[in-house]
């Protein structure tokens, strides 16, 4: 089982959505390097766990990314924490983690945790909108943000969020170029194996999502692009 620091593809399964035990079998054993459980709306504890269970008997690492306290449940590998740092809302950038520490800080081990610096860049994306971020960002605005996920909070993770489209590689590989430690996840969009390989190019870790309920082999075929893919160049 691959450590973040080693994936270069990964799944995100939306708890939300249905997909049948073939289809996630097919994903956990396609050579992805993990599998990432998280969505943004109708996250449940009772659909977390379900989804749990099915990728559980695989031997693909499992991490959830945490967007609900209320369902979050334990057997995970590790747990992603989102902090979204360009959101309008202090509540994502803070505020829950805050509120969960308060009540669980207690119970945590930090072992088990993975803080995640959150750029979201579509406007339209259903996160963007719950944050209230401020997406209308110009390349000097992202390399700040990179810089200050990496270099101020030591953050290990700098995830550029396009969920739904397909991102700006000229963004991802700005990104790259001044990240000193924090690996760099891309999302959004990827809809096609090249696209995949593109932002492989640039980004230490592709997330794919949206496609595996849209076009499932193509989504299975994106794990061989990024797999095979040069990168990160910057
Ligand atoms: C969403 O970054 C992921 O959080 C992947 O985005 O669903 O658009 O592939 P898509």
């Amino acid at each position: 089982m691959k450590e973040y620091g080693e994936w270069r593809h990964v799944f995100k399964l939306d708890p939300a959505e249905e997909l049948d035990v073939e289809k996630i079998e097919a994903l956990c054993e396609s050579g992805t390097d993990a599998v990432i459980i998280g969505g943004t709306d109708g996250v449940t504890e009772d659909n977390v766990l379900r989804l749990l269970m099915e990728v559980r008997r695989f031997s693909v690492a499992c991490v959830l990314e945490v967007s609900e306290l209320e369902a979050v449940v334990p057997g995970f590998d590790s747990y992603l924490i989102p902090s979204v740092l360009n959101a309008g809302e202090p509540a994502w950038i803070n505020g829950i983690h805050h509120e969960a520490l308060k009540l669980y800080g207690h119970l945590l081990d930090d072992e088990e945790l993975l803080a995640e610096g959150y750029v979201i860049l579509n406007p339209e994306a259903k996160a963007a909108r719950a944050t209230k971020a401020e997406t209308g960002l110009d390349l000097e605005d992202i390399e700040a943000y990179a810089r200050m996920a990496d270099q101020l909070f030591h953050l290990p993770v700098f995830y550029l969020e396009y969920s739904g489209i397909y991102g700006d590689p000229e963004v991802v590989k700005t990104a790259k170029s001044v990240l000193k430690h924090a690996r760099l996840f891309y999302g959004g969009g990827i809809s096609t194996p090249e696209q995949a390989r593109e932002m492989a190019l640039y980004a230490d870790t592709v997330v794919v999502g949206d496609v595996i309920y849209d076009n499932f082999k193509q989504a299975l075929k994106t794990v061989r692009a990024v797999q095979e893919a040069e990168g990160p160049v910057y």
